[in-house]
């Protein structure tokens, strides 16, 4: 067992460019480190990887491209990028979904807000800080395509989080 998500990974590029978005390391504000920005298309929670890992492989789908909002949010300690919704992505997560549940994977009811996490922030930092983090940084993401998703396990080790990806699956062309 271990505790499992199914997220759509990010190229370099983005990655790069979302590290100039996000809010740097202040006191109460600890960004997501690079290797950690991804796409949550379904949290899993603990389930056998093997069981996983097969139902994910049924699934074949077209890559598809992703758009990003314009700016920056953040709530409830969590300074977040959204995602527009699209066709393909709602398709994606369905399939996911679906494939886990026919392998009776348990899934807690959720709904799907698409979004790429940035930085988590402690519950004393004044909003007025955040924004103004928010807006020195602010600017366009170009869109990305997304080729592939992947299954992931996250781990705390001495309070970080260690996400690994334990298997990617390609998306197919056009
Ligand atoms: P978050 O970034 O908005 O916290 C791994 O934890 C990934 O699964 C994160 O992207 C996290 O979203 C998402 N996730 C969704 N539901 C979760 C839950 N109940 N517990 C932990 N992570 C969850």
């Amino acid at each position: 067992m271990a505790r499992l998500f199914v997220a759509i990974p990010l190229s370099p590029l983005l990655k790069q460019r979302l590290q100039e978005i996000q809010p740097p390391r202040t006191t109460g504000i600890t960004p997501v480190a690079a290797d950690n920005l991804h796409l949550t298309l379904q949290f899993i929670g603990d389930a056998p990887v093997e069981t996983v890992l097969a139902a994910l492989a049924n699934i074949s789908l077209p890559g598809f491209q992703l758009a990003f909002s314009h700016k920056p949010r953040y709530q409830k300690g969590v300074i977040w990028l959204g995602v527009k919704d699209s066709p393909e992505l709602k398709v994606i997560q369905l399939a996911v979904v679906k494939a886990l549940v026919k392998a009776g994977v348990t899934l807690q009811p959720k709904r799907f807000m698409p979004h790429i996490t940035l930085a988590r922030y402690k519950r004393h930092v004044p909003t007025e800080m955040i924004e103004l983090l928010l807006e020195e940084r602010a600017g366009v993401v170009p869109d990305e395509a997304a080729v592939a998703f992947g299954l992931y396990s996250s781990k705390t080790v001495d309070e970080h989080v260690i996400y690994t990806r334990l298997r990617a699956f390609p998306l197919q062309d056009g």
